[in-house]
């Protein structure tokens, strides 16, 4: 069975863009595929938190992934935290990057861009802590939404890199990147993506957000003075962007949603989309609820950490022991 692994990092309360690029992907391979998927807590400390905030952003994270519908008895399901060998590994890949493509790495070039200063060593480094966590499960594929391609690639970089020094180290595993909703965009905003730390959370649909504020975020998105429902990203992003959500949500093509609604009104179009909205909402909401209540996410995450721990502590083992460092 091929091996797949993705996580997400809790700096926020997750989002309807972490949903439809990301979590209803894993929920379906995790059917076919040898599934890990982690909650990425170390990655949160690369830029200041609220202690208390980001702890709950991480339960919730968890119970979200198991509203999804991710199961422990199907998919590993862990926290990063509990198998530190990722952080062990991770130095190791470091001392295999250059400088150079951190440098070039989005999150951290957009920022320098800014001119943002006291950006802390581990922001810049983090790349390569995510490709540890990658490379650590000789994972085939990493699902992921557009955005992450990129730490994809490097992880894959620095796996042929090491290959190539001492002999196969590590499976160069492919990025993931699904047809339909790999890059949910901001609804005010449809030129950025949607995201957990935007300032103004307008745009951006939490997946615990109340229904009616779901809807109201649905009926003020950015549209456009074409009116006509059509996929045209480049004129019609806000348009474009709704059309994707539908289609995503009720599993169809872009094109099978253009046809459904080519004689609509931007309104009535919009109700529509925030009624599958709102019903997704629901339902992950009431099962968040009784999880939250449970036990379930400490039973989760304690078979997570043994099943993944043991693939971990081998693979820390044979690199080490490849770079003649272990006694
Ligand atoms: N808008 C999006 N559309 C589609 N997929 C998305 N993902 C994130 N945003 C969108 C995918 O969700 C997975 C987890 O991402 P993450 O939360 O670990 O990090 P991120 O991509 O940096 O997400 P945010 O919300 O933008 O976080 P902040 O604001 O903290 O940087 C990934 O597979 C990602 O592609």
């Amino acid at each position: 069975m091929q091996r797949m692994l993705s996580g997400i990092k809790p700096t926020g309360e997750l989002h309807l863009g972490n949903y439809i690029g990301a979590l209803r992907n894993f929920v379906k391979y995790q059917e076919d595929y040898e599934m890990y998927v982690f909650i990425a807590n170390l990655h949160t400390v690369t830029i200041p938190q609220d202690p208390k905030e980001i702890h709950k952003y991480l339960i919730d994270a968890i119970a979200l992934y198991i509203a999804c519908g991710l199961d422990k008895d199907k998919a590993t399901i862990f926290l990063q935290s509990d198998v530190l060998e990722h952080a062990n590994l991770g130095f190791i890949l470091s001392c295999h990057s250059y400088e150079g493509e951190l440098d070039r790495m989005t999150q951290y070039k957009d920022r320098k861009q800014k001119g943002e200063t006291g950006l802390s060593v581990g922001f810049y480094t983090y790349p390569t802590l995510m490709a540890a966590d990658i490379l650590m499960y000789d994972a085939d594929f990493v699902p992921v939404g557009d955005d992450q391609k990129q730490h994809v690639e490097l992880a894959r970089d620095i796996a042929e890199r090491m290959n190539n020094r001492y002999g196969q180290m590590f499976k160069v595993p492919k990025p993931l990147i699904a047809e339909v909703g790999a890059r949910i965009m901001d609804l005010q905003d449809p030129a950025r993506k949607m995201s957990k730390s935007d300032q103004s959370d307008k745009g951006c649909i939490f997946l615990l957000d109340s229904p009616k504020t779901a809807r109201k975020k649905i009926m003020s998105a950015q549209t456009d003075s074409v009116n006509i429902v059509q996929f045209d990203t480049e004129n019609q992003p806000g348009i474009s962007n709704l059309l994707t959500i539908y289609a995503a949500l009720k599993e169809i093509t872009i094109k099978e949603a253009e046809l459904i609604f080519k004689d609509y009104r931007y309104g009535d179009f919009k109700k529509e989309v925030a009624q599958e909205v709102v019903e997704l909402l629901e339902k992950l909401q009431s099962d968040y609820t009784e999880i939250i209540n449970s036990d379930i996410i400490e039973k989760t995450l304690t078979k997570g950490k043994e099943k993944a721990q043991k693939i971990a502590s081998a693979k820390l083992d044979q690199v080490l022991t490849t770079l003649g460092i272990k006694i």
